[in-house]
């Protein structure tokens, strides 16, 4: 979704498209075709109506941390987004993706392997504390190198330095 703001124009004929809001978002999997799979996460995010695909780091291979032991190795990435949606609005339809690339949180074990995780890392200025769920900026974010380090890769300006 693209809204106008007339109010916007030198001469009162034209308009200027507004400026979504940015957003940045995780992406990993140890499970199944782990590039085929983002690959398609990808592709999911941007057919998202109010949802602009800007960026995507490569795929960095990365060594599980946390969950149960001997978890295949994460495929992760991050993307750069514009988008015209509130927060639960995108994280509802990362879950969606997170659905039918095959996610089925019920037989999961915490922190163990899945096809895909989508994140909402931040979303331009947002803060948001009160439901765990969705907490922005990602409370994480700043200890794990598998979230940093593709982060850095497209938006170096966006990781705090001091974090
Ligand atoms: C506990 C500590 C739980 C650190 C988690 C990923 C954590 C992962 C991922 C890699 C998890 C969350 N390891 N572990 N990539 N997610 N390499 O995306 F991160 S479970
Ligand atoms: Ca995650
Ligand atoms: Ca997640």
């Amino acid at each position: 979704m693209r809204s106008i703001e007339p109010w916007a124009s030198g001469n009162g004929a034209g308009s200027v498209a507004r400026m979504g809001t940015l957003a940045y978002i995780a992406m990993g999997s140890n499970l199944g075709d782990r590039g085929e799979t983002l690959m398609r996460a990808v592709k999911m995010l941007s057919e998202i109506p109010g949802v602009s695909v800007r960026r995507l780091s490569q795929f960095m291979r990365t060594e599980p941390v946390g969950g149960p032991e001997d978890q295949p190795p994460y495929l992760n990435a991050a993307v750069e987004a514009e988008v015209d949606l509130a927060p639960r609005e995108l994280l509802a339809a990362l879950q969606d993706i997170e659905r039918q690339l095959g996610r089925d949180r019920s037989k999961e074990k915490r922190w163990g392997p899945r096809t895909c995780d989508l994140d909402i890392l931040m979303m331009g200025e947002t803060v948001l504390q009160d439901e765990p769920e969705l907490i922005l900026p990602h409370p994480r974010m700043h200890e794990r190198t598998f979230v940093l380090e593709p982060l850095a890769a497209i938006a170096p300006e966006a990781v705090n330095p001091a974090s």
